[in-house]
């Protein structure tokens, strides 16, 4: 549906390295509305929310503290397909395995520096949003391009 939205965030590495133009740009450039965005350095009960899911896994701590660290900035992006498409233009977890031309490709080494995290289906983008963001904080305007980028 054109009113898809997904949660979108440069991690922290991506933020140190100056990455957040080049980056946020090809999202935009693609023709997805930005519906929200923050900076902000996460608190550790977050990230560990955000990353429930892999609480098991032996890379779990490590990860956290990456994340914890700061600063991350938080993204809500909307459009058609927009969960599915951003998960192709960010590559797999692995930047060396991610096809060149993606974005993990293009600027990122290693799985546990690898910059963006992207929602991978409509329900956790959904929860995703609701973990980062407060529902005010959803900008809700009208696009001029629209009629340009969508039909
Ligand atoms: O959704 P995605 O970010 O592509 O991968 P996930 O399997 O959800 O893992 C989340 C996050 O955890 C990943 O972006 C880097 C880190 N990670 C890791 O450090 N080592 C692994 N073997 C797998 C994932
Ligand atoms: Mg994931």
């Amino acid at each position: 549906t054109p009113s898809e939205r997904s949660f979108i965030a440069l991690k922290p590495d991506a933020i140190q390295r100056g990455l957040i133009a080049d980056i946020v740009g090809r999202l935009e450039r693609k023709g997805f509305k930005l519906v929200a965005m923050k900076l902000l350095t996460p608190s550790k009960e977050l990230v560990e929310k955000h990353y429930e899911d892999l609480k098991d896994r032996p890379f779990y701590p490590g990860l956290v503290a990456y994340m914890a660290q700061g600063p991350v900035l938080a993204m809500v992006w909307q459009g058609p397909g927009v969960v599915k498409t951003v998960r192709q233009m960010l590559g797999a977890t692995n930047p060396a395995q991610a096809p060149s031309g993606s974005i993990r490709s293009d600027f990122f080494l290693v799985t546990g520096r690898n910059g963006i995290h992207a929602s991978d289906a409509h329900a956790s983008a959904e929860a995703e949003i609701a973990l980062w963001f407060k529902p005010s904080e959803l900008v809700d305007w009208k696009r001029d391009a629209d009629q340009w980028i969508l039909s």
